[in-house]
């Protein structure tokens, strides 16, 4: 049927809407361990913040993973140093 082909092939260009930050914003997921509610999450999200040229910080409770993105990859030494100034501690 004509009308689905032309929607499928619509759907098969649609580009990302973030697709325009590829290229110019880095992602690192990294994961800490010691955070058990909300308040925890808060606090590494708060100092993770605080790192130059972070933009944002995702945090999932039940995997302990944070997600980091920035206008640049962070050292990985001002990760481990602001999760354990919120008092928690990043994985290897
Ligand atoms: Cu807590």
């Amino acid at each position: 049927m004509t009308h689905d082909t032309q929607l499928g092939y619509l759907q098969g260009v649609a580009v990302p809407p973030w697709g325009m930050y590829v290229g110019s914003m880095s992602e690192t997921t990294y994961t800490v361990t010691g955070m058990t509610c909300g308040h925890c999450a808060t606090s590494v999200t708060e100092e993770v913040s605080k790192i130059d040229g972070v933009t944002d910080v995702r945090v999932d409770l039940p995997t302990g993973a944070v997600t980091v993105t920035g206008s640049r990859e962070p050292a990985a030494a001002d990760i481990r140093a602001a999760v354990e100034e919120a008092g928690y501690r990043l994985t290897a």
